[in-house]
């Protein structure tokens, strides 16, 4: 990239990836000068920055079209640098300087478990791999790294600002509506969601859910090969799940079977997941069979469906990354038994209220907390028993009188967490805390 030197770079937002573009542009000798409207005493690692780039914080962005180049950040919207004369993201930007393969994942629910996995598996089967993107590690994080194959996170926010972004492998798990206060409507997330094939051509591979109708259609759009995963049953050319194995089909070739056998199923990640990990492990050309190997000490990530406590008969789970209705719903299908229900944050403007029918035959009573308290109200009441809670501290209390023994006690918020917490990952902290201390307030120990 070499039309970065000297070239007048804008960065819009200093979070993670916008620290990360800042190191990245400058080294390259771009001359660059990095904002973010929050105040500078609410931002870390400002001062590593200084060296790197003049400083515009706590105040209105410069403008962008005064740059040869907008960088913005995942967070900051189309809208606010529009009248740039040229923005890449910092995916793109990675993508551009990576010499490596890369596996690309997005979906509405999975993702990071599924990138996780994915990169385990390719190491397992011999590859120098490694993940990063919406993951929390930032992709430009990867450039100059010893690697064979890239994998990275990839969420709607990013893609809105790729360009020549292409991707050996782009995995599509599912797409349900989130998000939808910053894509306009469906119809836009599932656009954004579609970039992840726009470039793909040749021995791209585009893998996508068959039982899901936007992530199959997304899938077939590549100018590569199309390859489908199922739980349900066989595809054409993919993988499936059929009684404890993985079967896998190419056009032309022979079935490879991989029998799952010690596999312990309900600690295991979500099957699609697994199904799609594997085939991205494929189309990179690893070992799917050594590949496979990686599932038998993988434990997914944190908040996610995660057991964090047994006491008195009652499981409590964290499944605090559940922040789109569709993650609650995942998770509500896969009691065993019946729960009671804490949910509620920001509604990123999508409709509640499908969850109602669900609710109303898994839920013994549901314990609601911040702004979209009301509308989940409206959605299941007369249907469940609710009862509301200022914060997750007390709605732990509450759940914890009303559970039977045999219940289970699901943090699963269908909603985003910024009206409490500063992200899922410390509304799950919140949570699983609280829970220890009222279990350890009854004599019991987690
Ligand atoms: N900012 C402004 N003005 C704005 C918007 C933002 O100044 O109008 C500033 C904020 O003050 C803040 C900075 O921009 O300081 C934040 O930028 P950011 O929100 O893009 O956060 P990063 O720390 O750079 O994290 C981003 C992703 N965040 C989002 O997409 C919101 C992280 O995904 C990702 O892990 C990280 O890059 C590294 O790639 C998080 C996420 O919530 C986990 N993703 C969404 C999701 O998974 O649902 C898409």
């Amino acid at each position: 990239m070499r039309e970065l030197a000297g070239a007048r770079v804008l960065v819009l937002g200093l979070g993670r990836s916008g620290q990360s573009a800042v190191r990245f542009l400058a080294e390259r000798g771009a001359r660059v000068v990095a904002a973010d409207e929050r105040a500078p005493g609410a931002l870390a690692g400002l001062d590593a920055l200084r060296a790197h780039a003049e400083l515009a914080v706590g105040r209105p962005f410069p403008d962008p079209a005064d740059f040869d180049l907008v960088v913005p950040s995942p967070g900051v919207p189309a809208v606010r640098f529009a009248a740039a004369r040229r923005a890449l993201g910092d995916v793109e930007l990675a993508f551009r300087a990576l010499a490596v393969p890369v596996v690309a994942i997005t979906g509405t629910n999975g993702k990071t478990t599924t990138t996780e996995l994915c990169a385990r598996m390719l190491v397992a089967a011999g590859l120098r791999a490694e993940a990063a993107g919406n993951i929390g590690r930032p992709a430009l994080e990867l450039v100059g790294r010893p690697l064979d194959v890239a994998v990275l996170e990839i969420s709607s926010f990013q893609l809105e600002a790729v360009e020549t972004f292409r991707p050996r492998a782009a995995v599509i798990l599912n797409v349900t509506p989130d998000h939808l206060d910053r894509h306009g409507s469906f119809e836009g997330y599932v656009e954004a969601k579609a970039r992840i094939v726009a470039n793909q051509a040749g021995d791209d591979v585009a893998i996508g859910c068959a039982d899901d109708a936007q992530a199959r259609a997304i899938a077939r759009r590549t100018r590569g090969r199309a390859w489908l995963f199922s739980a349900r049953g066989p595809v054409e050319c993919g993988a499936w799940w059929d009684a404890g194995a993985i079967v896998l089909r190419d056009a032309g070739a022979a079935l490879e079977r991989i029998a799952l056998d010690g596999l312990d199923l309900a600690a295991a990640p979500p099957l699609d997941d697994v199904l799609a990990a594997l085939l991205a492990c494929r189309a990179v050309g690893a070992d799917v069979a050594k590949a496979s190997t990686a599932l038998a000490g993988f434990t997914p990530p944190p908040h996610r469906r995660e057991r964090v406590a047994q006491h008195a008969g009652v499981t409590w789970i964290n499944d605090s990354k559940a922040t789109n209705p569709d993650a609650a719903r995942l998770a509500l299908e896969a009691l065993p038994g019946p729960a009671v229900w804490i949910a509620g944050g920001r509604n990123k403007g999508v409709d509640l209220a499908p969850l109602a029918d669900l609710a109303a035959t898994r839920v013994r009573a549901a314990v609601l907390i911040g702004e979209a308290a009301d509308a989940i109200e409206r959605a299941i009441a007369g249907r469940v028993p609710v009862h509301r809670a200022r914060d997750v501290e007390q709605a732990v209390e509450i759940a914890g009188g009303l559970a039977h023994a045999g219940d289970a006690v699901l943090l699963s918020p269908a909603c985003a967490s910024f009206d409490q917490f500063r992200d899922y990952e410390d509304r799950g902290a919140r949570f699983r805390a609280a829970v220890q201390a009222w279990i350890a307030s009854r004599g019991g120990r987690t």
